[in-house]
């Protein structure tokens, strides 16, 4: 097949952010834009000739536009083989279980996660290693790179082809087999818990749960996962069907988006004992007992304080890994255990040389991220079944787990407050303003409290030695609290400042103080030193997670 080379030329902005190119579907739709950006990740690959690639995403607007447009330009960069999930549906994980099964060279996954879909929506797109995880920054740099210098990109000729259809089809010269999205990523999962016993969790009278899809992709896997192989009632899984917009939701599993699953677990009548909700492309997890929103923070430490009680993990772990802003609750766990704690930049492509050197076996964000070395992104559903595996074993309700958690080890309170949509002059302006003050922070006595250190976070990768610098701005107390200043890499309008919370409560009867009230002292500090109100004009956060 002839490859047909069109010219074209460079879109400003093709930067891609904490994970891969997010941009309104709009923006996307524009001429050659997604064909530009495609033909930079393949112009920085070398080695594909005749190798496979996975393509699949969350479902969400476009996603069946893309991957047809992907898949001839796939043909004509070479590639000799494409697997792509029935409808277009990969999960991240899933498309990450792919690629490591059966050896791809890589993948595309089309998401952009928790952001709202739909056609005034927003897409994304993303290139996975070889080894399943998220490219590194120097690729994503060197794409970037490329996208500033395109003059023409690649592909061939060639007719849509059904997406809906199981089977063997042909672009061009390259293969294409249109695989069940959920199978290999079952089978994995399958082999990591004891399904024996959450089945027999799941078949109690006294147990029920509810899982929210949020209308996102996970609800095939669930229903397959909870429903078909570990026999939980039909009805268990909500919001089930994938829909290109999300219906009209914010597919961001946290107690503002996911409001409703959090109130079903507060209220005695609705009969639950466990709720779980996943995002837009199945990565995220949130984890609800009854009536207790369970911290992704000390979702982390839990797992792995109970890493024993699992199959997958009984053997030990080599290692655990949090990102910077996560709380330290996972940190004070890896020192019980003696096990190494890895301190990351935000984003799961930080953790995957950690992963691939076997110094890490578990891995989480504050972001309702949380995943191990069974893949190569954080995957909700692995957590969910986890925690089942740990319910099923402890036959102790969640929110008791986590207080006996706290008991053991302290409670890092920890919460996360959003400004979203913040003009872009002003978020910098504020950041750039931190920056400029830290030398005079440290050591300094802000409203009473000691400031011991502040600093703009920088990583050194310990496998391969690459440097990340302004990867967010630390505030520490001499107690251990912390307050840290990042903007958001993932958004698509204007600005979003996070402040992440931290105070060490060691006290078991000062345990159950709202964290809100915990941490006010703190959300005052932030106000003082970053001048949040006065710069962004915000009296209070959008969201707090
Ligand atoms: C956010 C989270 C980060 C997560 C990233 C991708 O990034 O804070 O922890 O890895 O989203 O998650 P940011 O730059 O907006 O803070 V997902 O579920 O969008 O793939
Ligand atoms: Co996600």
């Amino acid at each position: 097949t002839k490859v047909i080379s069109v010219s074209s030329a460079p879109f400003s902005g093709q930067k891609p952010g904490t994970s891969g190119l997010r941009k309104k579907v709009t923006v996307f739709q524009q001429e050659r834009y997604l064909e530009n950006f495609v033909q930079a990740i393949f112009d920085t690959l070398s080695g594909q000739q005749g190798k496979t690639l996975v393509v699949g995403g969350d479902g969400r607007y476009y996603n069946d536009v893309a991957i047809q447009t992907i898949l001839r330009m796939a043909a004509a960069a070479g590639f000799g083989r494409a697997l792509v999930g029935c409808d277009g549906i990969l999960s991240t994980p899933a498309a990450s279980a792919v690629i490591r099964k059966w050896q791809a060279f890589g993948g595309l996954i089309l998401s952009a996660s928790h952001n709202p879909g739909g056609p005034d929506g927003d897409f994304g797109i993303k290139y996975n290693l070889g080894n399943g995880g998220p490219a590194n920054e120097a690729f994503t740099d060197a794409v970037y790179q490329r996208t500033q210098e395109i003059s023409a990109y690649r592909t061939i000729e060639a007719a849509d082809i059904d997406l809906g259809r199981l089977g063997e089809f042909q672009v061009g010269d390259m293969a294409v087999s249109i695989i069940d999205p959920v199978a290999d990523y079952a089978e994995l999962l399958e082999s990591l818990f004891d399904f024996e016993r959450i089945a027999a969790l799941l078949a109690r009278a006294d147990f029920r749960m509810r899982f929210d899809a949020m209308h996102a992709v996970t609800g095939p896997y669930a229903k397959a996962i909870l429903e078909s192989r570990l026999g939980a009632p039909a009805g268990t899984v909500v919001n089930g069907t994938p829909l290109p917009d999300f219906g009209g939701g914010h597919p961001d599993p946290n107690p503002v988006y996911a409001a409703e699953l959090v109130a079903a677990l507060a209220d005695s009548r609705s009969g639950l004992s466990f709720g779980a909700a996943s995002d837009g492309d199945g990565d995220r997890n949130m984890v609800v007992g009854r009536g207790f929103v369970v911290s992704p923070s000390d979702s982390l430490a839990v797992i792995a304080a109970n890493h024993a009680l699992v199959p997958g993990y009984a053997a030990g772990l080599a290692g655990v890994a949090r990102s910077m802003p996560t709380s330290c609750a996972v940190d004070r766990v890896a020192q019980a255990l003696g096990i190494p704690c890895y301190e990351t930049p935000t984003g799961w492509k930080y953790f995957g040389s950690l992963l691939d050197a076997g110094k890490a076996t578990i891995c989480g964000e504050e972001s309702a991220g949380t995943g191990s070395s069974h893949v190569r992104e954080k995957d909700g559903l692995w957590a969910v079944l986890y925690w089942l595996n740990i319910l099923a074993v402890r036959d102790t309700p969640a929110d008791v787990i986590v207080r006996e958690h706290w008991q053991r080890f302290g409670r890092n309170v920890y919460s996360r407050h959003d400004y979203e949509g913040i003009e872009t002059a002003a978020a910098d302006r504020l950041m750039d303003g931190l920056r400029a003050r830290l030398p005079q922070l440290a050591g300094s006595l802000c409203n009473g409290l000691r400031i011991e250190a502040a600093d703009d976070f920088a990583y050194i990768d310990p496998v391969d030695g690459s440097r990340s610098e302004r990867q967010g701005i630390r505030i520490m107390l001499d107690d251990g609290s912390r307050v840290v200043f990042r903007l958001s890499g993932t958004g698509t309008e204007g600005a979003t400042l996070r402040v992440y919370l931290e105070r060490f409560v060691a006290d078991p009867s000062r345990h159950e103080v709202p964290t809100q009230e915990a941490l006010a002292p703190l959300v005052q500090l932030a106000e003082t030193v970053a001048q949040i109100a006065g710069i962004t004009g915000r009296k209070k956060p959008d969201v707090i997670s």
